[in-house]
């Protein structure tokens, strides 16, 4: 094992027996909710995932370890500190890790360090995509790219609509990533069930999600697949109240000039500020569901 990476025992000891692990991220904790509910959310979102019969993997950078099963304590610790931890994607973790400081990892170091401990399944609430008017600012999530190359699968709730998603799914498609609809033709978009785009295949059991993962990996095709999973219906938003705040959520955010890495965290709380519990709510059942699915694909591999 390399020497940057750290296994807890419960995750080593599942892995060595063969039985299903689902790894969790850490940015949703520091960056996507408040406090505290971000920490009683992975709490519950790990307990779900042991009542579907997996091990959760909460995966973080812990003094510069790459930490693979986060203790509670660390978990509590990442989402008391929310966003005084930096945010770590990909261009992060070299630095972060020779200075022995904590990160909280994104989609697709997430997905990189499930990779690096063998874990193929990932269960998450949204994932970065290509923004509105990356045509002139060029921002495009490191996580499509991750998609591209590393052997995870990763279950969403589709991608959120302060995104661009009809390029984000050119995006995709460039990059060879299979974008698949469980139990559904149309891609969802976080807290609606509706974007009006097809995913690429629709597929209705967690046995065929990970038989079309495997077949991947058999294969030698680099890369990941995308698994979106609508939010329940009964959680759900109405669409026009979610996307006045996303209207104005991204006219804020362009009148204060904010770019780079700060403006998905910046988002994603106005938004929660704008449509108050509701979305937050939302938020949390709509991970909770994904855990769900994720806990019983990794049972078929
Ligand atoms: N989208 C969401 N919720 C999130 C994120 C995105 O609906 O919590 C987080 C994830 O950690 C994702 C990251 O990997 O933001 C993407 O950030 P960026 O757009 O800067 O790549
Ligand atoms: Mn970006």
């Amino acid at each position: 094992m390399n020497k940057y990476l750290s296994i807890s025992p419960e995750v080593q000891q599942a892995l060595a027996a063969g039985r299903p692990v689902v790894a969790l991220e850490s940015t949703i904790i520091s960056h996507g909710m408040p406090y505290p509910q971000n920490v009683e959310t992975a709490m519950r979102v790990e307990q779900t995932i042991r009542d579907y019969g997996a091990v959760p993997a909460t995966i973080a950078i812990i003094g510069g370890q790459l930490t693979a099963g986060c203790t509670p304590q660390q978990i509590e610790h990442l989402g008391r500190k929310g966003t005084a931890v930096t945010k770590a994607s990909r261009r992060d973790l070299p630095v972060l890790v020779a200075r022995h400081e904590d990160g909280a990892t994104t989609v697709a170091t997430t997905m990189i360090i499930a990779a690096m401990a063998g874990i193929r399944v990932f269960a998450t609430g949204g994932i970065g995509g290509v923004h509105r008017g990356a045509e002139t600012t060029m921002d495009i999530s490191a996580d499509l790219e991750e998609l591209a190359q590393t052997p995870v699968m990763v279950v969403c709730a589709g991608p959120k609509a302060i995104l661009d998603l009809r390029l984000t799914l050119e995006y995709l498609e460039t990059k060879g990533v299979p974008v698949v609809g469980y139990g559904t033709d149309e891609l969802p978009a976080f807290y609606t069930r509706h974007s009006g785009y097809g995913v690429d295949y629709r597929i209705d059991t967690p046995q065929e999600l990970a038989q079309a993962m495997q077949a991947k990996m058999e294969m030698g095709l680099r890369g990941g697949m995308l698994v979106t999973n609508p939010i329940p219906e009964e959680f759900s938003m109405p669409a026009d109240v979610i996307n006045q705040a996303i209207d104005q959520a991204l006219a804020e955010a362009d009148r204060l000039g904010i770019h780079g890495k700060e403006i998905t965290p910046y988002l994603l709380d106005k938004i929660q500020q704008l449509t108050g519990g509701d979305s937050l709510e939302a938020n949390i059942q709509l991970v909770l569901n994904n855990a769900r699915l994720a806990a019983r694909t990794a049972a078929c591999f």
